[in-house]
């Protein structure tokens, strides 16, 4: 028998997400084990070189970095999330380099130290957005079908249902594409399964709590 595959998870790790929303879509059985990344337990340093969510524990092997855990998933099962095209493929990843991009401004838009730094990474992530409403398509999805970016795209905007509410600043505005696709993203069930039902709510407390912990007010 072999043995059924497992991701090492935080529960509010967006990378983590990616790979879950991949092994949904293709439908394929997992376990899910979270870890305390604020207290790493032996046994995770031991699997995880870098010490970091997600880990795939496969075949026997250990595979970290979630980028190369969507692409083993894609090379391993069907349906393929990558285009077929090489050149569609290679747009494809760029996107997904873009989604980590994001992922980092989006940490540095939490943790700023103070009320400037915390306004220009607001704008940074802004005139990201606004990069990607101008290559996002018009359907439900970033190019067509369902794709690897949209896995990379749907924890980032996840993230925005409660930084909407607590962080003081429109991301949105004029960008009817991006909102679209984010609304459509927020309705798969691959997406919504990939986190825990009070997701919201520890994000919320997350948040809240790095705030205070920095003396600044979102
Ligand atoms: N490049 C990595 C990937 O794509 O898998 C980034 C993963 C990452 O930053 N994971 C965070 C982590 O494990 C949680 S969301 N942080 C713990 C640490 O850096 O000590």
């Amino acid at each position: 028998m072999t043995e059924p595959i497992v991701l090492i998870s935080h529960p509010l790790c967006p990378y983590v997400q990616r790979a879950a929303i991949v092994l949904a879509e293709k439908n394929i059985p997992f376990e899910r084990r979270d870890v305390d990344l604020a207290n790493k337990p032996a046994w995770f340093l031991a699997v995880s070189p870098l010490g970091k969510t997600p880990v795939l524990l496969a075949e026997g092997e250990v595979i970290f970095e979630s980028a190369v855990i969507c692409e083993y998933l894609d090379d391993m099962y069907q349906p393929k999330l990558h285009p077929a095209a090489p050149i569609a493929r290679a747009k494809h990843r760029a996107w997904m380099e873009f989604g980590s991009a994001v992922l980092n401004l989006i940490a540095g838009f939490y943790s700023a130290p103070n009320e400037a730094l915390y306004m220009a990474k607001a704008q940074e992530i802004r005139h990201r957005f606004e990069q990607l409403e101008a290559h996002v398509g018009d359907g439900e999805c970033f190019d067509g079908a369902f794709s690897m970016v949209d896995a990379v795209f749907a924890p980032i905007f996840r993230y925005f249902d409660v930084l909407d509410e607590v962080a003081g600043v429109e991301f949105w505005a004029g960008l009817p594409r991006l909102q679209r696709w984010r609304q459509a993203l927020n309705q798969r069930t691959s997406v919504q399964q990939a986190v825990s039902p009070d997701y919201q709510h520890h994000l919320r407390a997350f948040l809240l709590a790095r705030d205070s912990e920095l003396g600044r007010r979102m």
